[in-house]
């Protein structure tokens, strides 16, 4: 029988109240593997009662205590490594081998990284003769809602939920209906760890279902969300009259900027990275690569070369360097945009094929890495996020090009600068309109850091003490004896 992935509320593992399901495809195969709960309002209200009752403990107790929890979930992650990574392979499409170097091991780094901060995150507190004492404390909210995507999924969903707990909120999580495994797993796993009752609670389903129950519930106090641009206009509507505090993480359309003067195999090897990494389905990935002319006609063939060498194949498989795209919705989207450029004038110098994948794929959802080149910096090609592997190369001539391309779109999430002159890299990471600036590297996180986007990228931002003030509200208590 067909497994059934089940509600996680007030630390039980539950069926919808509807008692329908939605069918989980393993996009490698594409075949249903499994099935997951259709949930709705009447799920979101059983969750909300739960943890708004668990509230008063896990927000009064000690942090200290908190942490420990948050240490011991992030241990038991650990523990079940293999099989976690191997859950997340087959609900995205992405390789075992990533699964095992980034998904997992960030979902670990994200709680001890919390812990460790909640420990040290105390309030402010300012003495002066002319305005007294005047402490700042920052309070937990209640009730919160995390809702994440598809493309990382414990990744991004334990990125937003181990803040929240941290600093003594209760949450409902809702992890993309396309990818609901390792959700239901943490459920179990901070269960074992001692989390109490109530205090996380995982509901599944769609977004206009469940996600909007979650984001429209009137006692939800805030919600951090990241997914598509599109989506988060919706959500932004939907919370406005509530007054919920939002944080949104959404698309980015990213530059790579190169320069003559660079570490060229440092740069090449990272670049293959920052493009193809995940089929391209990462908000960081760089899916514009501006190179300098005079080393364009190199970086263009070294990077087809090396781009042809990417094996595509079976996530499971050790050797696969990409896997399946998420879904055959979003493969005909990628496809669109091939096609799109090719209509806009651009000549594909690598992939822009579907990729048949023999035996037990040979259904799925496979693209190959594609190189465009030949487009100007406003179509849309290089306007849209297409979120596949499909990068453009664009020329520029000076620095100041440089950075009016990098800054010609709606996104700001993140851009890579490489050159070795790193007084010309800093200047220009002054100009770049985007959330994060790497130089000479490529999604290097220290999670202790803020991160979102700029412009039609987000709203707020996510990372250290950031997601501390986000999920909690500033009381400034002040005490002034008469003059
Ligand atoms: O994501 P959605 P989709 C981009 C990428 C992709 C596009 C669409 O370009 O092609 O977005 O992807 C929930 N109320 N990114 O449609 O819909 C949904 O159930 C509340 C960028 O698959 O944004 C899921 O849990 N929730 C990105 C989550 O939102 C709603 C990662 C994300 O789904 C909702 C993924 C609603 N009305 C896609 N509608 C990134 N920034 O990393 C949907 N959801």
């Amino acid at each position: 029988m067909m497994d059934h992935i089940k509600n996680f509320i007030n630390g039980k593992f539950t069926d919808p109240v509807s008692g329908k399901y939605l069918d989980v495809y393993e996009p490698a195969t594409g075949e249903v593997y499994c099935r997951t709960p259709a949930s709705g309002k009447n799920d979101v209200e059983e969750a909300y009662v739960a943890a708004q009752s668990a509230f008063p403990s896990w927000s009064q107790m000690p942090v200290d205590e908190r942490a420990d929890i948050l240490d011991a979930i992030a241990n038991g992650i650990e523990a079940d490594f293999d099989t976690l990574a191997a859950a997340e392979s087959r609900d995205t499409g992405k390789p075992v081998s990533l699964a095992r170097s980034v998904d997992l091991p960030r979902a670990i780094s994200n709680f001890h990284t919390f812990a460790d901060m909640v420990r040290k995150f105390n309030g402010q507190k300012f003495e002066s003769k002319e305005f007294g004492s005047n402490t700042i404390n920052y309070e937990p909210l209640g009730v919160v809602g995390c809702i994440s995507p598809w493309n990382l999924p414990l990744y991004l969903f334990s990125w937003k939920i181990a803040p929240a707990l941290a600093t003594g909120n209760c949450v409902i999580g809702k992890p993309s209906e396309l990818t609901p495994f390792t959700a239901q797993e943490l459920g179990r796993i901070s269960k074992s760890a001692g989390l109490p009752d109530g205090v996380l609670n995982i509901i599944h389903g769609s977004g206009p279902e469940a996600g909007s129950a979650i984001t429209t519930h009137p006692g939800i106090k805030a919600i951090s969300f990241t997914g598509g641009t599109k989506t988060g206009a919706i959500i932004s509507r939907a919370v406005a009259p509530h007054f919920k505090k939002l944080s949104l993480e959404l698309g980015g359309k990213n530059p790579n900027i190169i320069f003559s003067d660079c570490d060229f195999e440092r740069m090449l090897e990272t670049t293959l990275r920052s493009s193809f990494s995940n089929q391209g389905e990462i908000c960081l990935c760089g899916s514009r690569i501006l190179v300098e002319e005079k080393i364009y006609e190199e970086f263009r063939d070294k990077f087809i070369a090396r781009t042809n060498q990417l094996i595509v194949g079976d996530p499971m498989s050790k050797e696969s360097d990409l896997g399946a795209l998420i879904s055959e919705a979003h493969l005909e989207k990628v496809k669109n945009y091939i096609q799109l450029a090719k209509d806009e004038g651009g000549s594909i110098l690598a992939g822009g094929e579907i990729f048949l994948v023999n035996s037990r794929c040979k259904n799925g959802w496979f693209i190959s890495p594609t190189i465009i080149e030949g487009l100007g910096p406003e179509c849309r090609t290089n306007q849209e996020e297409i979120f596949g592997p499909v990068v453009t190369l664009i020329p520029f001539s000076s620095e100041e090009e440089s950075v009016e391309i990098a800054n010609a779109t709606e996104y700001g999430l993140s851009a890579s600068i490489w050159t070795d002159d790193l007084t010309k890299a800093e200047r220009i990471a002054n100009k770049i309109e985007s959330g994060v600036v790497w130089i000479n590297c490529w999604m290097v996180r220290d999670l202790r850091t803020p991160f979102g986007g700029m412009k039609n990228s987000g709203l707020g931002r996510e990372g250290g003490e950031e997601a501390f003030r986000f999920f909690t509200e500033a009381k400034t208590v002040c005490i002034k004896a008469e003059d």
